[in-house]
């Protein structure tokens, strides 16, 4: 059975931009593969956080990730920092970096321009440890979206390095990227990507948003003054990402959708994505309250944590044993 492998950082409240590009991809290989989905908070500190929200929003995560209908009977779901190996390979794999190499990654330029004077070392050392995560479990695939493939190259880099150097001991990666996946934009900036770290709150959606706040969110929605429903990425950017969410999740053509709203008005479109994503957010919600104060989260995700542990030690032990840093 292949494996796969993916992670999600702690650092805000997920949004549907995250549900439908990352969250939702991830159900459709828990039937025929061996999936390690992990909840990457050591990722989450390279920018500073407030630890009573780091701690938030890891449980949260994994509420979701469950919520969704990841079955933790088919899955391993953990966090990484209860799997000392992640952040033991990722040292390894910094030693066998550049600098160069990881200055040229385009998260840590738009990263670090946002972090003033002193931009924090992890910002750039972040890629060795993500090729860690990837690597320690001898990963086929690994299902992100299209902006982490600078990501995967360099994890693919790193591997081959590696192996040359030091003999055959890690899988070869790929990238998977969503099929028919949205890249969900900014409801207020539709030229930016949705993202669970932006400070308006009218941008996003957070996929635990009541059903009232979204009504509020998508009637506040940038359009335009064209005033027909249009897939159209030049004049109508707003309307084109609002059609966007809407094929995601009916799966219906954008002309489809264009002919079905062919005379009528931005309201009546509005109102009709509001309802279909209320209807998508509303059983999700429903588990996750069953789940967010429960004995039973912890039990999966310290069994989890034991699971992931067991493989990857395996493969940091065969590095460790192969680079001179064991005894025996
Ligand atoms: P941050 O704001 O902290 O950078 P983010 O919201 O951009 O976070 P990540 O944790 O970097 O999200 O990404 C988690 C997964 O969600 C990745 O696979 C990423 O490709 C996907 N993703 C993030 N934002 C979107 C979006 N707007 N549309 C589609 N997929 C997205
Ligand atoms: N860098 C990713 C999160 C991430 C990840 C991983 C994804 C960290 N480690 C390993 C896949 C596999 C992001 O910012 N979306």
């Amino acid at each position: 059975m292949s494996v796969i492998f993916s992670g999600i950082q702690p650092s805000g409240e997920l949004t549907i931009g995250n549900y439908l590009g990352a969250l939702r991809n991830f159900l459709t290989f828990q039937d025929d593969h061996e999936c390690f989905y992990c909840i990457v908070n050591q990722h989450a500190i390279t920018v500073p956080q407030d630890p009573k929200d780091l701690i938030h929003n890891t449980r949260s995560l994994a509420a979701l990730y469950l919520a969704v209908g990841l079955d933790p009977n088919k899955v391993t779901l953990f966090v990484q920092s209860e799997v000392p190996a992640h952040a033991q390979l990722g040292w390894i794999l910094t030693t066998l970096s550049s600098i160069g190499e990881l200055e040229r990654m385009t998260q840590y330029k738009d990263k670090s321009a946002k972090q003033g004077e002193t931009i924090p070392a992890g910002l750039l050392t972040y890629p060795p440890l993500m090729a860690a995560d990837i690597l320690l479990y001898q990963t086929n695939y690994v299902p992100v979206g299209d902006d982490q493939r600078q990501h995967i190259e360099l994890t693919r880099d790193l591997a081959q390095r590696f192996n040359f150097k030091y003999g055959e001991v890690f899988a070869m990666p790929e990238i998977k990227t969503t099929v028919g996946g949205a890249r969900v934009m900014s409801l207020q900036d539709p030229t930016k990507k949705m993202s669970k770290s932006d400070d308006n709150n009218w941008a996003t959606i957070r996929l635990l948003d009541t059903p009232d706040v979204v009504v509020k969110k998508i009637k506040k929605a940038a359009t335009d003054s064209e005033g027909v429903v249009r897939y159209d990425k030049e004049k109508q950017l707003g309307i084109s990402n609002l059609m966007g969410i809407y094929n995601a999740l009916t799966g219906d053509s954008f002309e489809a959708i264009e002919s079905m709203y062919a005379g009528k008005n931005y309201g009546t479109f509005k109102g009709d994505i509001a309802d279909l994503l209320v209807g998508a957010m509303t059983p999700i919600h429903e588990r996750y309250a069953e789940l967010i104060d429960s004995p039973e989260l912890d039990t999966i995700l310290t069994q989890g944590a034991e699971k992931a542990a067991a493989v990857a030690n395996v493969t940091l032990a065969r590095v460790e044993e192969a680079m001179g840093l064991r005894r025996k």
